[in-house]
């Protein structure tokens, strides 16, 4: 496979906006948390890099990924927040739950987005096994956390160049 050895987790960082005044919220499932964990710890400090300031990042647990639609849009309703990221993985089992699980949270998480007029960050994992979760969470293919929270960092950044522009009559 083309991604076998490669760390899928490079991302242009260009002119990123200043995020130190920005509060996030950042949603964990509890499922297989060896692997939200490392994605946890990947978005934290990553959005501590480019800025962010401790207190204002925020952290809630969910049990699966199927509560983090709802944990988001708690979030995301809240007015100090202006951007939740949603954390979890789903390993394909021996019935069809995974897809149930991903197209519910796939769905709900763009609702909330949709709805509150905030970036609402998809980072969960769907992979076929532990192994390959676990390459994408710190491991050889980087981490996911870290791109949900730069694809947060982002949003933002389109927010603000969409809401400050003014058309030159
Ligand atoms: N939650 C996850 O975050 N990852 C999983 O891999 C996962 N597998 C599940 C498998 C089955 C058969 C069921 C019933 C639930 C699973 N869940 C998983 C939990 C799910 O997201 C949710 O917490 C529960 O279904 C309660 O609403």
């Amino acid at each position: 496979m083309a991604s076998e050895l490669k760390n899928l987790s490079v991302f242009s960082t260009d002119n990123l906006p200043d995020i130190s005044k920005r509060r996030f919220a950042i949603v964990v499932a509890e499922w297989n948390a060896e692997v939200t964990e490392a994605l946890f710890e990947g978005a934290y400090q990553t959005l501590l890099h480019y800025g962010a300031a401790a207190e204002n990042v925020i952290r809630g647990n969910v049990p699966g990924s199927f509560e983090l639609s709802l944990g988001a849009q708690w979030f995301a309703q809240r007015n100090d927040i202006d951007a939740v990221i949603a954390l979890g993985c789903v390993i394909q089992g021996e019935t069809k739950h995974n897809d149930y699980i991903n197209h519910a949270v796939a769905q709900g998480l763009t609702q909330v987005g949709v709805n509150t007029g905030k970036p609402v960050i998809f980072g969960v994992l769907t992979p076929n096994n532990q192994q390959q979760a676990l390459d994408r969470a710190g491991g050889i293919h980087g981490n996911k956390g870290d791109e949900a929270a730069m694809t947060a960092i982002k949003m933002l950044g389109l927010q603000q160049q969409v809401y400050s522009y003014s058309p030159k009559i």
